[in-house]
């Protein structure tokens, strides 16, 4: 009786525990995110205790749920990507602008306003998954159309050439730029010796060296940078004709780049530094966009260019064929989940679609085994095309079957070619004209395993390179060169590199080598090396103006403005300004000694939103430092304040400094008494009827991005 009665009060306090477990079947049925399950969908009943031999007892190996749940944790980790291991994507959409139906039979670039859905993985290279963005490093910029022909593959880097010529010397040239293998270091670097051996004896990366010391290599954001397609690929249209072609991707926010000093600095501030911008911009609905250019050009006049197409360290000047835009390019979603999107994508420059094809460049056919290869390992098996981010939008029919991770259930007992029983009928695939067809190209030759001699010049475009340079961007590459060499500890290679460089540019090889500690730089001994085939063409042009990153410019829009400021400032001329660079999409943050409110000179309170320690000026891309006697005599006193702008000053970012905040500059000495300000600084006062003109005069400043001329930048220590 006594039991009864127990379980007769329990049954009217909880109600009927069959009724109530219906309750909560179906409550989970609706509602699944109200509760946890194991990985076969059986609910938790708790996630905070594994289960015990008595309250203070050993644990049980019974428990499979603590068992799945740290078994899964344990295996949470994939190896990550030999190569462009860090990277950040988006999902968004490419769409045509111009037809192209006499160059290609590909369906997405047929019809204007065609939208194609693209997901695109920008990277850097030599890096692990968790090293810094903004590292001197090239960097990928990977595209995945989604046509309804199949997943179309563009699979390019932020510079139109590479390091080497042939695949064969991939593996030797990630080895020696990697972290040397006996003691793992550095970290996302080239500055080291193994590189530098390498390079020091591979002519044929000079032209690529000019780029990777230059200011591309350190990109002010991904939005801002250019892609390339590097190789030469083929079109094919519908009647089976051929034309070259090479890929442009042209940011609309033109292209620009950090300081070296500052992209160090960066590296440790903020080592997210391009994945949060590229995130941030696309969250706050700013869609970053490129335009599609392309560079058509038929085999025949290929063939007189005076070099060959098919070697990739050489580019093809747009001042010889320009640039055809097409299409456009949109990134305008964040992904969900970073490991289901982006790092289980899998690229791979093989994924063509029927009219793109590819060129004999052997670097290319390389990388053609290469990427699927790779997933196989990192990726777990050969089933990846199944994973969500990696399916083709259009039907997937094949009788491949099986293996590690097949996610699909294919149906019916047929997995062979040809076949009667899938249908009743004979289904035999003939090799119809509507399937991927290579192009014919008509190939009789002695298989040779040696280099063609029309990719022997190595240095012409080089020299073209620095020559096509403004004199800052020239100053850039030779501290670059000589921040690099001085961290090779064998002075030999450090001599082979000037050497060799004597063949690019004599003034460049003798300025490198100043402050390295070797001899002159001399050519000769650099020809008299083995491998070196030192012919060098002569230069197609004397300089190609699109090469260079300076005359760029382009909006402001998203660039950011640091407003310094304390107690006692005068908001006039700030509030116009302030205004002004909002109109055309800057962002504007104020920063200061402490958060909270500050009191202005009229009695106003301003609102801050950083300070001066939690967000640095490397941060920034301009600093406007309004006036009032008190708040630049306090920030005067500030060693925080007055190291971020002299920061921002030798990073030569444009500065507005009005009224009494000018003297912070002057008593550093960066502003002569007489005499042009340093280019980029604007000095201004709080006089109303000029207040608008200095907006605007800001505004064109910031637009041209870095005034990399500014005297005394020298003076200022880093
Ligand atoms: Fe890659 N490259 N690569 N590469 N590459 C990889 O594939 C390889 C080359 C590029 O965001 C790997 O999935 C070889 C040139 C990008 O997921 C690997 C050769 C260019 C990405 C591989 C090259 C690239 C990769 C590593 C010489 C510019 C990142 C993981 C024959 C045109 C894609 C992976 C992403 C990734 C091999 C040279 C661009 C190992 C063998 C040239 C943007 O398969």
């Amino acid at each position: 009786m006594a039991t009864s009665r127990t379980e007769g009060s329990r049954k009217s306090k909880a109600g009927d525990p069959v009724a109530n477990r219906q309750k909560q079947l179906e409550a989970f049925t609706q509602a699944p995110e109200n509760l946890l399950t194991t990985n076969q969908g059986v609910v938790l009943p708790d996630n905070h205790n594994s289960l015990k031999a008595g309250i203070r007892g050993p644990s049980l190996l019974e428990d499979f749920i603590l068992r799945e749940k740290i078994t899964h944790f344990d295996h949470e980790r994939i190896p990550e990507r030999v190569v462009h291991a860090r990277g950040a994507a988006a999902h968004g959409y490419f769409e045509l602008t111009r037809p192209l139906v006499e160059y290609t039979k590909a369906d997405f670039l047929q019809e204007v306003g065609g939208r194609t859905p693209v997901f695109v993985r920008f990277s850097t290279v030599v890096g692990s998954r968790g090293s810094a963005d903004t590292v001197r490093d090239v960097r990928g910029f990977a595209v995945k159309f989604y046509t309804r022909e199949g997943n179309y593959d563009l699979v390019g880097n932020n510079m139109p050439v590479f390091f080497i010529q042939d695949a064969m010397k991939f593996p030797d040239l990630v080895h020696a730029i990697k972290p040397e293998p006996h003691n793992d270091m550095p970290q996302a670097s080239s500055a080291h010796d193994t590189f530098w051996d390498f390079i020091s004896l591979m002519p044929e990366s000079s032209h690529m060296l000019m780029w990777l010391m230059s200011d591309r290599a350190i990109p002010r954001s991904y939005r801002m940078m250019e892609g390339f397609g590097v190789h030469t690929f083929r079109f094919v249209n519908a009647r089976g004709v051929s034309h070259f072609v090479k890929f442009h991707w042209r940011p609309k926010l033109g292209k620009h780049a950090l300081a070296w000093d500052e992209a160090q600095k960066i590296a440790g501030k903020d080592p997210d530094f391009h994945r949060r911008d590229l995130w941030e911009a696309i969250d706050g609905g700013d869609f970053p966009e490129w335009e599609l250019g392309l560079q058509l050009i038929d085999e025949e006049r290929a063939a007189k260019l005076g070099f060959d197409l098919l070697d990739p360290t050489k580019l093809l000047p747009e001042e010889i064929v320009p640039v055809l835009p097409v299409g456009r390019l949109v990134l305008n979603r964040n992904p969900d989940n970073f490991f289901s999107e982006v790092e289980q994508v899998a690229f791979h420059p093989g994924h063509v679609v029927p009219g793109i094809d590819f060129s004999n460049d052997p670097l290319l056919q390389g990388r053609l085994f290469s990427y699927t290869d790779t997933q196989l390992s990192r990726l777990g098996g050969p089933n990846f095309h199944e994973l969500p981010i990696n399916r083709g939008v259009c039907p997937m029919h094949n009788f491949q079957r099986d293996g590690m991770h097949r996610m699909t259930i294919p149906r019916g007992r047929v997995s062979y070619e040809p076949n009667t029983l899938a249908n009743g009928s004979e289904f035999r695939v003939d090799g119809g004209e509507n399937g991927f067809q290579s192009f014919a190209e008509a190939l009789e030759s002695p298989k040779i395993r040696r280099r063609s001699p029309s990719f022997d010049d190595h240095f012409s475009q080089a020299a073209l390179f620095w020559n096509s340079q403004s004199p800052a961007e020239k100053e850039h590459i030779i501290a670059a060169f000589q921040f690099e060499l001085s961290k090779v500890e064998v002075p030999a290679i450090r001599q082979r590199i000037v050497d060799n460089l004597a063949h690019v540019d004599g003034r460049l090889a003798r300025k490198v080598a100043e402050p390295l500690g070797i001899g002159p730089p001399d050519a000769r001994s650099a020809a008299g090396r083995a491998g070196f085939r030192a012919a060098s063409a002569k230069p197609l042009l004397e300089s190609a103006p699109s090469l260079s990153m300076e005359a760029g410019g382009g909006p402001i829009h998203t660039r950011k403005v640091a407003v310094l400021m304390a107690a006692g400032v005068e908001l006039g001329a700030y509030k116009v300004i302030q205004q002004a660079l909002q109109d055309v999409g800057a962002t504007v943050k104020v920063v200061a000694g402490h958060l909270g409110f500050i009191a202005s000179s009229s009695g106003q309170q301003v609102a801050i939103d950083h300070t001066f320690q939690n967000m640095p000026s490397v941060m920034f891309d301009a600093v406007l430092v309004p006036g009032g006697a008190a708040s630049a005599q306090l920030m005067m006193k500030n060693g925080d304040a007055v190291h971020f702008l002299l920061e921002a000053f030798k990073h030569c970012k444009p500065l507005c400094l009005i009224g009494e905040s000018a003297e912070i500059l002057r008593r550093a000495g960066l502003l002569p008494e007489e005499g042009p300000t340093p280019a980029g600084v604007l000095i201004g006062t709080n006089e109303p009827t000029a207040r608008l003109q200095l907006a605007q005069d800001f505004i064109a400043a910031i637009a041209r991005h870095r005034h990399w001329m500014r005297a005394h930048i020298e003076q200022v220590p880093a």
